[in-house]
């Protein structure tokens, strides 16, 4: 992914930021029209699989287990359920599903077992899949990758200085790890960040230098604007001026011109005008349904109303990168085998012959 470097020093970066808006705007849409269709805009659905009861404390997150949110927490959905959701996001118009779950990591068990069944029932849909489970190691990654994973997102969030000031139980450079783990297993990286906490500009620009120093930034940027929920410790933080997310989404497509910017959380506190701006100026992703991962978001009718007023088209998926394959995977399918085993040997007990309509899937593996 190239890297515009004009503006490679804080400095820079800064003065970028802060040019007069029209005209930041007006650089950020010439190179926007160099690299992107503008008309396009790409639709892609958020699934919590697995919800709240989080053992870290991120300052803005309502799943934190510390915190005390509305939100219920919830075991890790099933497959079914997820091919179900993933539909009907598709027959909405999402080309790109972002399966997320409430955990500091991912541990080598049955749910990551499930979880890597539902990459591969997902990409079987012909949809982009994305995941953000926390960290990840490269064997993980390597296995997402194989079951047809396409993009995984991990956030830096903010500067290295102020990452310091929202979460203790995890560091920046852990961060940076999960991204790395991601990227050497050959998976598309989506990393960005939330504005609106009480972070300087400074630290804004901090983060986007993060990305610079990347030996290869990411492909996609997601940019948040906080969503403040009762009981976290950001509650009281006021809703970040609609210009701020323009100036954020308009910085961001200058510096990284090949990269999807997405404009994700925070689009009920703003005006269909100010998301217009941000599409201008190179926002080319919105996360579309009625819920993020546990907050509100407008509505699809709302979104289509929108892109009819604006003339936007939903993106089809794949256009940043092929369709992974998906291939079996070596431990499911050898817990698949031990299972069909054990109902032939159960079956043989009995003196019947083994059900052939035995379907594995269905069967709790311990
Ligand atoms: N647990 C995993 C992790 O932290 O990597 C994945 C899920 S986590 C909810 C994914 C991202 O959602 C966070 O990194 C953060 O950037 C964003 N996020 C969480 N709560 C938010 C909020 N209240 N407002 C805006 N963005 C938020
Ligand atoms: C990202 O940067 N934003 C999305 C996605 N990646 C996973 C999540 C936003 C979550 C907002 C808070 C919530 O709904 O829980
Ligand atoms: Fe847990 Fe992720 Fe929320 Fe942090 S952002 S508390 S890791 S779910």
């Amino acid at each position: 992914m190239k890297v515009n470097t004009t503006y490679n020093t804080k400095e820079a970066l800064l003065e970028l930021y802060n040019k007069p808006l029209l005209e930041l705007v007006f650089e950020a849409a010439t190179v926007h029209r160099q690299y992107h269709n503008p008309r396009e805009v790409q639709m892609s659905s958020l699934l919590s699989i697995k919800t709240g009861g989080c053992p870290e404390d991120c300052g803005y997150c309502p799943q934190a287990a510390r915190y005390h949110t509305d939100v219920e927490a919830h075991k890790l959905m099933t497959v079914d359920s997820v091919i179900e959701q993933a539909k009907n996001a598709k027959a909405n118009g999402s080309s790109r599903l972002c399966m997320g779950a409430a955990w500091r990591e991912v541990r080598d068990n049955k749910d990551f077992d499930q979880v890597v069944e539902m990459v591969q029932a997902v990409n079987d849909l012909d949809m982009e899949v994305c995941c953000t489970l926390g960290m990840l190691s490269e064997d993980q990654a390597k296995r997402l990758k194989n079951a047809g994973l396409f993009a995984y997102n991990h956030n830096l969030d903010s500067s290295r200085e102020f990452y310091k000031d929202i979460i203790s139980t995890r560091e920046y450079d852990n961060r940076l790890e999960t991204i790395d783990n991601a990227r050497k297993a050959g998976i598309s990286v989506c990393s960005g960040g939330i504005i609106g906490m009480g972070e300087a500009v400074e630290d804004r620009i901090g983060m986007l230098m993060s990305y610079m120093q990347m030996e290869n930034p990411p492909e996609s940027i997601p940019i948040n604007a906080l969503v403040a929920v009762e009981g976290t410790p950001l509650e009281d933080q006021k809703p970040i001026e609609q210009w701020e997310m323009i100036r954020m989404v308009a910085t961001t497509r200058i510096v990284f011109p090949q990269s999807v910017v997405r404009l994700s959380a925070g689009r009920t506190k703003m005006s269909m005008e100010a998301q217009a701006l941000c599409f201008m100026a190179g926002a080319s992703s919105i996360f579309a349904g009625d819920k993020l991962l546990t907050t509100p978001n407008p509505e699809f009718n709302e979104d289509k109303e929108m892109f009819d007023i604006l003339g936007l088209i939903p993106k089809e998926p794949f256009q940043e990168g092929e369709k992974p394959e998906s291939h079996p995977d070596p431990i499911n399918e050898e817990k698949k085998r031990k299972a069909a085993e054990r109902e032939k040997e159960l079956a043989a007990a009995r003196g019947k012959k083994a059900d052939p309509n035995f379907s594995p899937r269905k069967v709790t593996i311990l």
